[in-house]
């Protein structure tokens, strides 16, 4: 990386036009000596008597990705944001943004604030700071709403989007799109305007858009988002900053938000998205692989398997272009899993998210078969059928016969022994778990399972086979139920003493949306049903594996399935049901009682806090225990299993940085006291007793510096 300022923006005439280069790697982020390098780059242009317009445009066909996210929180150092906008703004020669690539968060703000923008038609512009519990804090709310207008601010900067070169052009963000070389067309822009001369617009100036704005708008979009946006600090803010372009003069709504910016800056909800920025892309990287190790390339993709999950593990890839072989074993099975496919893709039409060609375009890519042998040119295939061991290691036999060399055998088994599948084979360096969440086609999370075999090769092809169809990719290492549900086990079991011990289900549930979560467990297993995990249950008991006459047995569940009660789809599960609607049924706590009785169990008043430091605590510590098998490569890529997969609160960073941020010293408090009182389901983690003796963070480093 770049640190010198002269490095960081180079400066060269061509004829009378100075083009000033933001050479700041990776993302060209306005970085320190970014930052100084404009400033002295910018004087350098206005003192240069053989120049007439300045043209800023960034190194390796992109602009500038935003703010540098690694100085958040970190001592302010150099020219602010601000004074490189001001000696733009007040240009006697004219400045023109040239911009490939993204112009993202403040790089947007920073050619927002320039006279003009000139942009390559492939660009992408955008304000995605929400995403980070930010706004957009270098005039951005402001430029932007007195440019295209409050609406249609909110809806950019509030749903973070990127938009094209072509849109940004319609909403006058951007003056001229080009499809040829953008700094050819800027700087022929560039000397356009320096030939017509000055004065040139000031977009902080502008008026038009924000006269006679009716505030309902504003009112309308707090109260839709309340819901949407508990716990979080960004998103109302954005809406009084856009209100405050709309009621304040120019310099003052400049001021205002960035008093704003402050609290969000500030806001721990933003040091856990950023963490969780980062977390997303270190999770892609695994620790132990060669150098040299090359992805093999996927260009074919067999999915066996044409139920939910496979037919979302098929739409995922054919969205991104990627043809699909889809097996099945009866022409029935394959007719109803298209058919549920196109239904899908129906949705989507309908709703404007994709369009009929798109669609067209993407059922054709999928080839339905009944036969192994059309997975013999497929670089991956997915098998995705019911979670049966026997099964499961046949379908490896065959798929051993018929794929080519060099093919990746994946399963999406969700628990399963991924060294017995491989072991059907004799290629189980090629064997690997390839882990979807349901509804594959729009769960991020892919959690790649290795297997003690899976080859290097294996593994980094499956990483990026991730990226490639649009997912996040984490590692994690073969146990039982692997990183997420292994974890969510421990969840799942302690919330089932809880209820033996006083709570509800619905106290339960209350308790985690409130903390953030979508959705609390009880109305999760309702929805998915509950005769699945009851027949597994008893499966495990026959076996003699599961002794339902321990005292660590909880027996609701079963009950509830006993009593006809089989979830939302009967009615009745967890709770009552009137369609979709959940009511807490008195009958279950019922049961609570009798089963509370009948282990000797005095039920008390559970606190929501008790609830959620339970629940927390022992995922944590079994997340801690994950650590240190190394079936995580990182606590970080726990947090991102958890955001991506299970519905953890993104504003809060996942399990693991949820107990950083509360201090690991209490967690292990909690952790001792539940160990005393409940035994060894709450064995304290070795590496958790470690890092909170030592005041470390998970990774080793002292809190403070953390
Ligand atoms: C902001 O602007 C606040 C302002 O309003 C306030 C002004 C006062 N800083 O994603 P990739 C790193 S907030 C530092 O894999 P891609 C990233 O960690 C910011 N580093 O590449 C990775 O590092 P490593 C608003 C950054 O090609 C490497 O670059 N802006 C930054 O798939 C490659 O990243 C945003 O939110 C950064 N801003 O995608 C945009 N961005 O190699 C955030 C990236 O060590 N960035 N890195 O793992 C992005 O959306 C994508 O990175 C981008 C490129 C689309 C640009």
């Amino acid at each position: 990386m770049s640190l010198n300022p002269e490095d960081a923006v180079r400066y060269d005439v061509r004829g009378d036009v100075a083009v000033l280069t933001i050479d700041f790697p990776p993302v060209n982020a306005l970085g320190f000596p970014m930052r100084e390098g404009m400033v002295l780059r910018l004087k350098q242009a206005q003192e240069d008597s053989a120049v007439k317009a300045i043209v800023v445009i960034g190194a390796n066909d992109r602009f500038v990705a935003g703010a540098d996210i690694r100085e958040f929180g970190k001592p302010k150092q150099g020219p602010e944001l601000l004074q490189i906008q001001e000696m733009m703004e007040n240009s006697e020669k004219p400045v023109v943004c040239a911009i490939d690539g993204h112009a993202l968060g403040g790089g947007l703000e920073l050619a927002l604030a320039a006279p003009f923008r000139v942009a390559a038609s492939r660009a992408k512009i955008g304000l995605p700071e929400v995403n980070l519990g930010l706004l957009p804090g270098g005039g951005g709310t402001q430029r932007t709403t007195r440019i295209a207008g409050p609406e249609i601010a909110l809806d950019l900067i509030l749903n973070g989007k990127h938009i094209s070169a072509a849109k940004g052009k319609e909403l006058g963000l951007i003056d001229e799109v080009t499809d040829g070389p953008v700094l050819d067309a800027a700087i022929e822009f560039a000397r356009a305007r320096a030939t017509e001369g000055g004065p040139f617009p000031k977009t902080v100036e502008r008026t038009d858009k924000v006269q006679n704005v009716d505030p309902a708008i504003f009112e309308k979009e707090r109260k839709a988002g309340a819901k949407k946006w508990q716990g979080m600090v960004a998103p109302f803010k954005i809406v009084d900053c856009i209100e405050a372009a709309c009621t304040l003069g120019p310099r003052e709504g400049l001021q205002f938000e960035k008093e704003a910016f402050k609290v969000c800056l500030e806001a721990p909800s933003r040091a856990a998205q950023v963490h969780l920025f980062f977390a997303e892309r270190q999770a892609a990287k695994v620790n132990d692989l060669p150098a040299d190790v090359k992805p093999r390339p996927i260009k074919k993709v067999g999915i066996i398997g044409a139920g939910t999950m496979g037919g979302g593990i098929a739409m995922s890839c054919v969205n991104v272009g990627l043809p699909v072989v889809l097996l099945e074993v009866k022409q029935e099975a394959i007719d109803a899993g298209l058919s549920k496919v196109q239904q899908n893709y129906d949705i989507s039409v309908k709703r404007g998210s994709r369009s009929q060609a798109q669609v067209d375009k993407a059922m054709g890519l999928i080839t339905p078969t009944l036969d192994y042998a059309d997975f013999r040119d497929c670089d991956i295939v997915i098998e995705a059928v019911f979670e049966n061991m026997a099964v499961k290691k046949e379908i490896f036999a065959k798929l051993d016969e018929v794929c080519k060399p060099g093919a990746i055998l994946a399963t999406n088994t969700s628990a399963l022994d991924i060294d017995e599948i491989a072991s059907a084979t004799k290629r189980p360096e090629d064997v690997i778990g390839t882990h979807f969440f349901s509804p594959a086609n729009v769960m991020k999370l892919l959690e790649n399972v290795r297997g003690s075999k899976s080859s290097p090769e294996t593994i980094a092809t499956v990483m990026a086979f991730g990226k490639q169809i649009g997912k996040v990719p984490v590692l994690a290492g073969n146990c039982e139920g692997f990183i997420g549900n292994r974890m969510l086990k421990a969840y799942g079991t302690e919330s089932e003493h809880l209820l033996e011990q006083g709570a509800t289900p619905s106290s339960i549930d209350n308790a985690l949306k409130a903390f953030g979560f979508p959705m609390g467990i009880f109305l999760m297993r309702d929805m998915a049903g509950l005769d699945v995990g009851y027949r597994m249950r008893q499966g495990r008991i026959e076996a003699g594996t599961l002794d339902p006459n321990s005292p660590s047995y909880t027996p609701l569940a079963d009950r509830i399935v006993e009593a006809g009660r089989l979830g939302q789809k009967t009615g009745a599960g967890y709770y009552k049901y009137d369609g979709r609607d959940a009511t807490p049924d008195p009958l279950v706590e019922d049961m609570l009682i009798k089963i509370a009785q009948d282990k000797g169990i005095t039920r008390r008043e559970i606190s929501d806090e008790e609830i959620v430091d339970r629940i927390l605590g022992v995922m944590v510590n079994e997340g801690a225990k994950i650590l240190e098998e190394g079936i995580a490569q990182r606590a970080s890529d726990i947090d991102v299993t958890y955001a991506f997969g299970y519905g953890f609160p993104k504003y809060r960073g996942g399990p693991m940085f949820w107990a950083q941020q509360k201090g690991l010293d209490k967690v292990l408090e909690i952790v001792r006291t539940n160990h005393a009182a409940s035994g060894d389901r709450w064995k304290p983690a070795k590496l958790l007793e470690e890092r909170a003796a030592a005041g470390q963070d998970w990774d080793g480093k002292p809190v403070a510096a953390a």
